[in-house]
């Protein structure tokens, strides 16, 4: 950490004491992480090639090593020696050989049946019909990773650490930023007169170190001759704190980063992918606007989807610049309201969202897409216990043999051509999870799912728990004896082995609705630029790249169908909704109900949105006036669903962006 500088409380400036242009009060909204706070610190940690990493550092290879991660035929990770040939994860392995004859390459581990762990096997691309895709070891890596950032930061509340995908890790550094501060300036501590709209006191005039860190210019209007003020200190703070963190994960656990560092978690993000591998880039408030003025917007994250391409079409141009010249009021004419306001701030670098420290997991998926398909109800079970032994080994990781938390309910998702049918069950609560239970419980869903035996050819199978409540330790509490409502009609219906369908939907939802809009629009976005790569065909390696153990959210995601004709209509499992009295298809219910949710809030008007909202005028998703025309992928992409989103963007050839498309910010 760079040392203290002396403190001169103010330099005179023609016989006047020169102030800054912060006022005591900020400086305090700094010591409570606001996000209001104009001083405020946020840094991304994002570590370089993870996966590529996490196998070189397994395998003891030299730094230098070319190697790409495999996964069946393909390549998922390529470290920095590897790009140095001029490959990235799009190449064959064939074609990474013919560029880096010495590459080396590591197969992603596999589940296999019968066996009770999975393992890095000789030979594993050849067994892609048998074996499934375990990411395990990356989880691992990363939890150990945020374990130990979390050990280097100063314990909460002052820590604030979000984990933002498997290998991203958000910081909020304020308050720890604010006691550095008011250690090394008491001065700062007490506003004079009492008075906390008074100004700080100029910091001192001394040039600060960025070390070797990339400095972002400043704005055309700025100097480095300009003294710096109080922003500029806390961001310079919080480049050290960063540095030390990224020093110590690499002493520790050998794994190199980069780094954002600027006012929020757009600008850190944007910052992160700026310099890699290995360097930290700093935007300092004064930079933000020549920072931002080379990107596209659509490179912002939650521009790189629809709404990007809308407002690309509305003002025809993607230029950041240009947009700056646009009025506010053009921008609420033509976005709405909400969204024009959330543009217009989001191009001039604002973003108020928190660093979330919420990190606990809520739903595990375990997924594969069969080709060829499969074709019978053995192969399925097949594959249900290895599902099963692949979510129980990360149960038990999760404590719940100790009872420290477990799931309320499981789902099983099953695709037949254009057909997705979901079913969900409840896991009893009086009994223990284990395996065999699991896998009993999975093989219901799989009864109900085939219906009149019209199930086969099978594409696509995933099984997923979800609805993750704290256990009761030692005593049973009394709620764990008693089955109650929805549960006892599931199980009701497990026992009489009736088709009857529980729609699937995540165990916690309503729970989660009662959250700030923020975040139930956050996922709304979100999702619609969730990854679409090839990988997610295969395994859950996409839902893994996202975690989706944090998110059940993300793993709902990859079950939106993908909007072709159904087969029969009798196979289209729907519900009621009170809201606008109609049927909608279960398999759009999630993205039904979110657009309930979003228009209401968009109605609402609340304050201040951190992130765009939607039109309350649109056609909701999944409605029957819509649905025939949906699912044969006649509509807009603009009134299609998230699904459709997918096959718009597929059907484009357009893959989403990097550096946004994992980019769920809350
Ligand atoms: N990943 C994946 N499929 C993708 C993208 C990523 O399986 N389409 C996995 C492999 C990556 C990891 O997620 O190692 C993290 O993704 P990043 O986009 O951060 O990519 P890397 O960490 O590999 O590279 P970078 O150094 O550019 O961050
Ligand atoms: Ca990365």
């Amino acid at each position: 950490m760079s040392s203290p500088q002396p403190f001169v409380l103010s330099s005179p400036t023609g016989g006047r004491r020169r102030k800054s242009k912060f006022t005591y009060k900020q400086l305090n909204l700094l010591a409570q992480s606001s996000v209001n706070c104009p001083l405020r610190v946020i840094a991304l940690i994002d570590y370089d090639a993870f996966y590529a990493q996490c196998e070189s550092v397994r395998l003891g290879l030299p730094d230098d090593q070319p190697l790409g991660v495999q996964q069946w035929q393909g390549l998922i990770a390529i470290n920095y020696p590897a790009r140095a040939f001029g490959l990235n994860r799009h190449v064959t392995p064939k074609e990474a050989r013919e560029k880096c004859p010495n590459i080396t390459f590591q197969h992603v581990a596999t589940w296999r049946e019968g066996d009770d762990k999975w393992a890095y096997r000789e030979g594993a691309d050849k067994h892609i019909s048998t074996d499934k895709v375990s990411l395990d070891p990356y989880r691992l890596e990363s939890r150990k990773s945020l374990a130990l950032i979390k050990e280097i930061l100063p314990a909460a509340p002052i820590q604030k650490v979000e984990k933002a995908s498997i290998d991203e890790v958000f910081l909020d550094l304020s308050a720890q930023i604010y006691s550095i501060l008011v250690t090394r300036y008491p001065e700062l501590k007490v506003a004079p007169y009492d008075d906390p709209t008074e100004k700080l006191p100029f910091p001192p005039s001394t040039a600060l170190d960025w070390e070797a860190d990339a400095l972002i210019d400043l704005d055309i209007n700025q100097t480095e001759d300009d003294d710096p003020d109080w922003d500029d200190v806390c961001i310079n703070i919080g480049a050290s704190i960063v540095r030390d963190v990224r020093k110590t994960i690499l002493e520790r656990l050998h794994y190199t980063t980069s780094a954002g560092i600027a006012r929020n978690k757009m600008m850190a993000k944007l910052g992160a992918g700026y310099r890699k591998p290995n360097q930290q880039t700093i935007v300092r408030n004064r930079a933000i606007q020549q920072f931002l003025s080379d990107f596209k917007f659509t490179k912002i994250r939650n521009l790189g989807g629809k709404l990007g391409d809308q407002v690309v079409e509305t003002f025809n141009t993607d230029s950041v610049v240009e947009l700056l010249e646009i009025p506010l009021e053009t921008f609420k004419s033509k976005l709405g309201d909400d969204t024009g306001t959330w543009l217009h701030e989001i191009i001039r670098g604002e973003d108020t969202s928190e660093v979330n420290s919420r990190t606990q997991i809520k739903s595990m998926l375990s997924a594969k897409s069969f080709r060829p398909s499969i074709n019978s109800f053995e192969q399925a079970v097949k594959w249900l216990r290895i599902f099963v032994s692949d979510i129980y080994a990360r149960l038990v990781e999760e404590g719940v043999t100790e009872n420290k938390r477990r799931p309320k309910t499981m789902n099983l998702h099953h695709r037949q051509g254009g057909t997705t049918r979901s079913r969900q069950i409840p896991i009893p609560m009086g009994k223990k999870i284990d395996d065999t239970m699991l896998f009993d419980l999975s093989k219901t869903l799989l009864g109900q799912v085939i219906v009149d035996g019209r199930a086969w050819p099978c594409a696509n199978l995933s099984l997923s728990v979800g609805g993750f409540e704290e256990g009761v330790q030692g005593n049973r509490g009394i709620g764990s004896f008693l089955v109650k409502g929805e549960e006892a009609k599931a199980l009701e219906a497990e026992r009489s082995n009736s088709a009857t369908p529980v729609p699937a939907d995540d165990g916690d939802r309503p729970a989660k609705k009662r959250r700030t809009g923020e975040t139930d629009l956050g996922r709304f976005f979100a999702k619609s630029e969730s990854r679409d790569d090839e990988e997610v065909v295969d395994n859950d390696a996409h839902l893994n790249a996202e975690e989706p153990q944090i998110s059940g959210d993300e793993a709902a995601a990859q079950h939106v169908p993908l909007s072709t004709p159904p087969l029969h209509q009798a196979d289209i499992a729907t519900y009621f909704c009170k809201e606008c009295n109609k049927r909608i298809e279960v398999s759009g219910r999630e993205e039904h109900q979110d657009w309930h949710f979003a228009k209401s809030l968009a109605a609402q008007d609340a304050p201040g949105p951190s992130i765009p909202r939607p039109q309350a005028n649109s056609r909701p998703p999944g409605a029957p006036s819509n649905a025939h025309k949906t699912s044969r992928g006649g509509a807009s992409v603009a009134s299609r669903g998230r699904g459709a989103l997918k096959t718009a963007k597929a059907e484009k050839g357009q893959k989403p962006e990097k550096g946004q498309k994992r980019l769920a910010f809350g």
